[in-house]
């Protein structure tokens, strides 16, 4: 079996102990990793101020290696800050009004990812293959394939894929579509987001599909499919079960006084649709008063990209709509929303998810969402809770048997949060078996060897071959 690169923007480096991060993602690229061995690259967090970046710094974990770079401020600020935060993200969730163009960074997008390719020539062997994730490296392909690197190279989008019309307000999207066209797998998280991509190259005129989930477009042909990513489904149920003997699982639920708890969780990040829960929350208490004082809405959010301003505005306007529900609503004894504005350990949340009785995941738009998922895989079979989920997000394709709302409309929210506090135990035991056989079957173990498995080499492709 061929050596496993993975490149990506960060890199979850193991702790002393050579134990991966929690999370699904990092867990199963590491256990590919040890597999088969190799490098895991990508930017260290560090920035060295004003200096050029030194050589790569190298740390050895058995069969894998972690390759990692500094970059300077004015990368940060230029690729990550800039064009990956303030001009892919918000393109790709669809907020044109949000993006941030300056001819600067996105030169300065261009120039990381060739400083990315320059480090990694030297560590390639020629059967390596190579797994880039995320919009942050879309061109490291190209790089790499003006370097002379023939090897097997895919690349993962985690974000979703935008419409044609969105995509084109980018004014580099040429040169964004040519890099994906460097790749011999481009995965995708839904039907969706191929279809958008599809499109995007139609319209260009410069390719399209050539059927079986292959693609032609700049003189390659290569495949395009979604791959929708999973999670560590088995693990994080146990991790839940046990959380019920947690210290403070149980504190938590003595302070919930009988009452029933909603849950939230997400990176405060305006794709998750924190404002419109929060609204739907309200339209749900005020339409349903028999419910107040009965229920209530914990939203835990980590602080994510503060030194984007749209962020920093974004967690002032959060913490203000949270306390003004709990100020017009609230009374002597009973807070409507809880709001924990940092990150809790994944074994508590785990829990937290498992008392809840209704998951509230309304992103208005997500490539995937995990938090859906994990909420699913946390309940207890004997009496799970009610997932209610935005169509916008791409897990909806796969969890279905959701309460699927649209996160735009805050009272048909706000009904399907009472429907869900109402559900019957039979139904919530259908919808809920229903999407965690789907969940098991389809875990990030299978995600990354269905994934891996179009990338081998065996895999029919890609000599060059001439344009359409
Ligand atoms: C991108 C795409 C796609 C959140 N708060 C805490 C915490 N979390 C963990 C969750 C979950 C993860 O962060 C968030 O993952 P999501 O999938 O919900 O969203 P993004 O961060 O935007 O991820 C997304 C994903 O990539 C994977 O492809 O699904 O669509 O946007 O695992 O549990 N973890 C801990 N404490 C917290 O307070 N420990």
């Amino acid at each position: 079996m061929s050596r496993l690169v993975v490149v990506s923007n960060r890199v979850p480096v193991p702790d002393k102990a050579g134990n991966p991060p929690a999370g699904g993602l990092a867990v199963a690229l590491h256990a590919a990793l040890k597999e088969r061995g190799g490098i895991w690259m990508g930017w260290s967090g560090k920035s060295t101020g004003e200096a050029e970046p030194g050589p790569l710094s190298i740390m050895n974990n058995g069969a894998i290696q972690y390759a990692l770079t500094d970059l300077t401020d004015r990368d940060v600020a230029e690729y990550y800050n800039g064009f990956a935060n303030r001009v892919l993200w918000p393109i790709c969730h669809c907020r044109i009004d949000l993006a941030e163009y300056a001819r600067r960074e996105m030169a300065g997008y261009f120039r990381v990812n060739r400083l990315f390719a320059d480090r990694l020539v030297p560590l390639l062997r020629p059967d390596d293959v190579i797994w880039v994730h995320d919009y942050h490296l879309i061109p490291l392909a190209e790089e790499l394939r003006r370097r002379g690197v023939q090897n097997r190279i895919g690349f993962f989008l985690h974000i979703p894929w935008p419409p044609a019309d969105v995509f084109f307000s980018v004014p580099v999207y040429e040169s964004i579509l040519r890099g994906l066209a460097s790749y011999d797998v481009v995965g995708f998280q839904t039907d969706y987001d191929v279809d958008n991509f599809a499109a995007c190259l139609r319209r260009e005129g410069s390719g399209d599909r050539i059927g079986g989930g292959r693609f032609r477009a700049y003189g390659r042909s290569f495949i395009a499919a979604d791959f929708p990513i999973g999670m560590e489904t088995a693990e994080f149920a146990e991790l839940a079960e046990d959380a019920a003997h947690d210290r403070r699982i149980r504190e938590m639920a003595r302070s919930m006084q009988g009452r029933d708890l909603l849950i939230g969780v997400d990176r405060l990040d305006y794709s998750k649709g924190i404002p419109e829960r929060i609204a739907a929350y309200e339209a749900f208490l005020k339409g349903n008063p028999e419910f107040q004082d009965k229920v209530v809405y914990l939203q835990v959010t980590p602080k994510s990209r503060s030194e984007v301003p749209e962020y920093a505005a974004m967690q002032e306007n959060v913490a203000s709509l949270a306390g003004r529900l709990n100020g017009s609503l609230g009374s002597l004894d009973w807070v409507p929303m809880r709001y924990i504005n940092r990150s809790l350990r994944r074994p508590l949340l785990a829990g937290l998810y498992r008392m809840a009785k209704v998951g509230l995941v309304t992103p208005l738009r997500d490539g995937m969402n995990l938090v859906a998922k994990e909420f699913v895989a946390a309940q207890d079979p004997a009496n799970p809770g009610v997932l209610v989920l935005s169509r916008f997000a791409g897990a909806a394709r796969e969890l279905d048997s959701a309460l699927l709302i649209n996160p735009h409309d805050a009272e048909g929210t706000g009904r399907a949060i009472a429907r869900a506090l109402s559900m019957p135990l039979a139904e919530r035991k259908e919808r809920w078996e229903h999407m965690m056989k789907r969940l098991l079957s389809h875990d990030v173990t299978h995600w990354c060897a269905d994934y891996l498995s179009h990338l081998e080499p065996q895999r029919p492709t890609l000599v060059p071959e001439p344009a359409p």
